[in-house]
C-alpha cells in the first residue's frame, strides 16, 4: 500500500502519511512517497492550499528507526539528503501548506510539520526531536527550522532535553498557530484551506514567497524582493479583477493568471 495518500478535498489537497501500525515513521519508501505526492500536487492547477496530516495516533513517529540502524555512513548520507528533499518539496510548493498534527511529530515528523507554512494541532499532539535519546541529531532540517520558528532557547530545550511538549505548549511557544478537539483538527485545517482557495492564486504564490525567502535575507534585501514581487502581482489580471469586484460590489473571480 501507497505510504503517502493524496486525496483532493475540492480545492485542497489532504496528504496523509498512512503507515499507522509504525506510528508512520519516515522509511525511505515515505520520504520517497512524499516526494511523489508533493510534485503531483504542483501539477495540479486546481489545488490551492494542500493540508498535510497522518493516519491514526500519530502525525509521524520521526525516521523509522529501525531501517536507519542498518546505515552504513554512505546509506546515513543519503538518507538524511532524502529528508531534506522531502521538506523542501513541501517547501517548494507555491500553494500554502497546513501541517495537521493529531498525535505525535516527533523527529523527522516534527522536521515534516516544520516545512509546512504554519502547524495547526489536536489537544492530543506532541512535539519533539528526541534524538537525543538515541545519540543521534535531528536529520531532516529540525536544527534550522525549529530555531526560526520559535527562537533559539526553545529551540535548545527541545533538541537538548529530548522530551516532547504537549500541545498547549506548542502554542504558547508558537509552534502551532491553533489548537482544536481532535475530531475537529482535520476539517478546521481543510476549513481554512477552502478560506485560502477563494484568495488570488498570483498574489498568495508571491506573498507566500517573499516571506519565505525575505526571512533569511538582510531586511534592505528583504524589502527589494517585497517591491519586485509588488510589481509583478500589480500586473496580474488577478489584481486588476478584485480591485473592480471591490468597487463594483461583488465577489472577484480569480483566474491564477
Ligand atoms: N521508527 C520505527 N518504528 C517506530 C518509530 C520510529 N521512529 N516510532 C514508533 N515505531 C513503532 C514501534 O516500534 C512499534 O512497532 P511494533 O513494536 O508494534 O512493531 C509501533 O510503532 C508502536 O510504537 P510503540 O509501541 O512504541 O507505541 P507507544 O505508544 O508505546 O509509544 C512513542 C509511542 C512515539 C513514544 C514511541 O513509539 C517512541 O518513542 N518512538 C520513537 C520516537 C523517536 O525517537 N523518534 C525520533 C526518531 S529519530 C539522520 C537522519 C535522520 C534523523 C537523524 C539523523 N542522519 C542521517 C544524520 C532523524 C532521526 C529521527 O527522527
Amino acid at each position: 500500500m501507497d505510504p503517502v495518500r493524496l486525496e483532493l478535498r475540492g480545492p485542497v489537497a489532504v496528504l496523509t502519511l498512512d503507515r499507522p501500525k509504525a506510528l508512520n515513521a519516515l522509511n525511505r519508501e515515505t520520504l520517497e512517497g512524499l516526494i511523489a505526492r508533493c510534485d503531483e500536487v504542483a501539477r495540479t492547477a486546481d489545488v490551492r492550499a494542500l493540508v498535510l496530516t497522518g493516519e491514526g495516533r500519530a502525525f509521524a513517529a520521526g525516521a523509522d528507526i529501525a531501517e536507519m540502524r542498518g546505515h552504513s555512513p554512505a546509506e546515513s548520507f543519503a538518507f538524511s539528503e532524502l529528508g531534506h528533499r522531502a521538506g523542501a518539496a513541501i517547501e517548494a510548493l507555491s500553494v500554502p501548506t497546513i501541517a495537521a498534527v493529531g498525535g505525535y511529530a516527533l523527529g523527522g515528523g516534527c522536521e515534516m510539520a516544520l516545512a509546512c507554512d504554519w502547524i495547526y494541532a489536536s489537544t492530543r499532539a506532541r512535539f519533539g526531536q528526541p534524538e537525543v535519546n538515541l545519540g543521534l541529531i535531528p536529520g531532516f532540517g529540525g536544527t534550522s527550522r525549529l530555531v526560526r520558528r520559535v527562537g533559539v532557547a526553545w529551540a535548545k530545550e527541545i533538541s537538548l532535553v529530548g522530551e516532547p511538549i504537549d500541545a498547549e505548549t506548542a502554542y504558547r511557544i508558537g509552534l502551532v498557530n491553533r489548537v482544536f478537539e481532535p475530531d475537529a483538527l482535520l476539517d478546521e485545517a481543510v476549513k481554512t484551506g477552502e478560506t485560502i482557495a477563494a484568495k488570488g492564486p498570483v498574489a498568495l504564490a508571491h506573498a507566500k514567497r517573499v516571506i519565505q525567502e525575505g526571512q533569511d535575507a538582510d531586511v534592505r534585501v528583504a524589502h527589494a524582493l517585497e517591491r519586485a514581487a509588488f510589481a509583478v502581482v500589480s500586473a496580474s489580471e488577478d489584481s486588476n479583477e478584485g480591485m473592480d469586484a471591490f468597487l463594483e460590489k461583488r465577489d472577484p473571480v480569480f483566474k491564477g493568471r
